[in-house]
């Protein structure tokens, strides 16, 4: 009877030890894309005075990439995220040439789930994911809703009128750790999660003690605000001792210039946009703690990064009322925007690395080998065939009778296992009036139908030397490499590449093209702004 008890235990234990190696080959995957969020916004990336110590304490014990880019627009990171592809290539927002990877991912056998921003075509159910919470909207009331949010293919509208009673960041994590506990029961198979965190995106709305503990600490202005980014980045290695910092531009406002009610007011929303930040990391950290409580942090692989740069755009529908309220709609504007995207020039929309640069952070407790900064040049584009080599999984040739577009990226797996690797395709850049291509170190970029403008990435990383006059022969290739993309992406060669130029960045304020004249200025009107910082919100 014991030699019996003895050895079903151990054939049990061989059975148990089996089934847990064969569980972990596949790690589960965790991927997080912020929205708007410019490079040096959290602590890791540079930011001073915003606090992130979640993503932070991931990222030091993970792999921080120095050069990782998105499209620099919402909806076109979301397909080449999704489909491998670049945007054009895969059909714009309807996805119809695409086979996306949770497509895949199921198929091997993985439990799928989306939670947050959806912007594309159908319902994520349609593409993969076994679950979805979130708006189909390429931005939402962050506490009111709007009439796209789904709970799979269910209306849901059980919103609130204040951070207290509906929040959307803290509604996305709560339903990706429902998903998490759902999925319990299925240990043979491992998951997949992807959080499209609407934050930091406009409107800025959020919890109000969050507001309150930032106010006051932006009132040295956004020059002297992104000096100590930019000397904060360079003592973490987040750029190199020799990178030179733009001069600030004619198109921004000087801080000295402003009153000191003006001064007040910028202070106040960047002190909302800081807490959309704090509130996304301390969400971020309460999904870490529940995969660590359940055992699956080790082999989890994580990913952090934003679908653009932040927005240098300046449209405030609603700035009457309180953030932590629904309807209240202001933007980070142009200034903010600049420091967001320390040390890079330009913005959301633009292939100049303001645009186009995004944090990254990689985890994989696991199955890392290194954890250190990495310099490779990555791209949202990458993330899929990542993923399908760090889960063993093939692209499929053929999906449905059609055969499959090959991805476009390149598996950033060797990056994270610290081989040696170098980049073999072009990245190719387009949205709108913005275009370039970078190929090595060197980049062709052009802004809102500029003229062509050539850097080498290696020794200006801030795009302050153009090359195109003294190297003739570079600035020929990169074109002719970029017009073959822009063939192959299904785009008229004539039409795209038009060189007069278009103005930067015109709109202020609360003199811009969304308060119509004769509206009262909200710098005099709304009680808060009128308060010393120092002052509480009360009152
Ligand atoms: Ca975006």
């Amino acid at each position: 009877m014991k030699t019996f008890g003895l050895i079903t235990i151990m054939l049990l234990s061989l059975l148990l030890t089996g089934c847990v190696s064969e569980r972990t080959e596949k790690p589960n995957f965790v991927i997080i894309m912020v929205d708007d969020m410019g490079y040096a916004d959290i602590g890791c990336y540079g930011a001073v005075e915003i606090e992130s110590p979640q993503i932070d304490q991931i990222a030091e014990e993970g792999i921080m990439m120095r050069h990782f880019y998105n499209t620099a627009k919402c909806h076109s990171s979301r397909v080449s995220l999704l489909s491998g592809l670049w945007c054009n290539q895969a059909g714009n927002s309807s996805l119809k040439n695409a086979l996306t990877f949770p497509q895949v991912l199921q198929q091997a056998g993985y439990n799928t789930g989306m939670t947050g921003k959806w912007h594309l075509a159908k319902n994520p159910l349609d593409w993969g994911f076994d679950k979805y919470f979130g708006h189909l909207s390429g931005s939402t009331d962050y506490v009111g809703g709007d009439n796209t949010f789904r709970d799979g293919r269910e209306i849901y509208n059980e919103f609130g009128n204040t951070t207290e009673e509906f929040y959307t960041t803290d509604a996305m994590t709560d339903y990706a750790i429902k998903y998490i506990k759902d999925w319990e029961g299925e240990d043979d198979k491992p998951f997949m999660l992807y959080i499209a965190y609407n934050a930091p995106h406009s409107p800025l709305q959020a919890p109000k003690e969050l507001i309150e503990k930032y106010r006051g600490r932006f009132m040295d202005g956004w020059e002297a605000n992104q000096n100590k980014r930019f000397q904060r980045q360079k003592h973490l290695g987040v750029i190199g001792e020799d990178v030179v910092l733009p001069v600030w531009p004619e198109h921004r406002r000087k801080w000295d210039e402003l009153s000191e009610l003006d001064k007040s007011w910028e202070d106040y929303r960047r002190a909302i946009y800081a807490a959309m930040v704090e509130s996304l990391d301390m969400n971020i950290g309460r999904l870490k703690d529940e995969l660590v409580a359940r055992g699956e942090w080790e082999n989890t692989v994580f990913l952090f990064f934003s679908d653009n740069g932040s927005d240098g755009r300046d449209i405030n529908r609603n700035p009457y009322g309180n953030p932590w309220e629904a309807k209240y709609h202001v933007q980070v504007g142009t200034e903010w925007a600049g420091v967001g995207n320390t040390p890079f020039r330009w913005y959301k929309q633009n292939s100049h690395e303001g645009g186009i640069a995004s944090p990254m952070v990689f985890s994989w407790p696991k199955g890392l080998k290194t954890s250190d900064w990495n310099n490779f040049r990555g791209h949202i584009v990458d993330v899929y065939p990542t993923l399908l080599e760090l889960g063993g999984i093939e692209y499929p040739q053929e999906y449905n009778g059609h055969i499959t577009i090959p991805l476009v990226g390149e598996s950033l797996a060797p990056v994270f296992m610290n081989k040696n690797h170098q980049r073999t395709k072009p990245i190719y850049l387009k949205y709108a009036e913005n275009k370039g291509v970078i190929d090595g170190n060197m980049k062709l970029v052009s802004a809102r139908k500029g003229p062509w403008e050539l850097y080498d990435l290696d020794k200006d990383p801030t795009e302050l030397n153009d090359l195109s006059a003294d190297l003739p022969e570079t600035t020929e290739q990169l074109k002719e490499q970029f017009v073959k993309l822009l063939l192959e992406n299904g785009y008229n060669e004539d039409k795209a590449i038009v060189n007069d130029f278009i103005a930067p960045w015109g709109t202020r304020s609360y003199d811009n093209n969304n308060l119509k004249e004769g509206d009262p200025n909200p710098a005099e009107t709304h009680p808060v702004w009128k308060q010393s910082p120092a002052l509480s919100l009360e009152n």
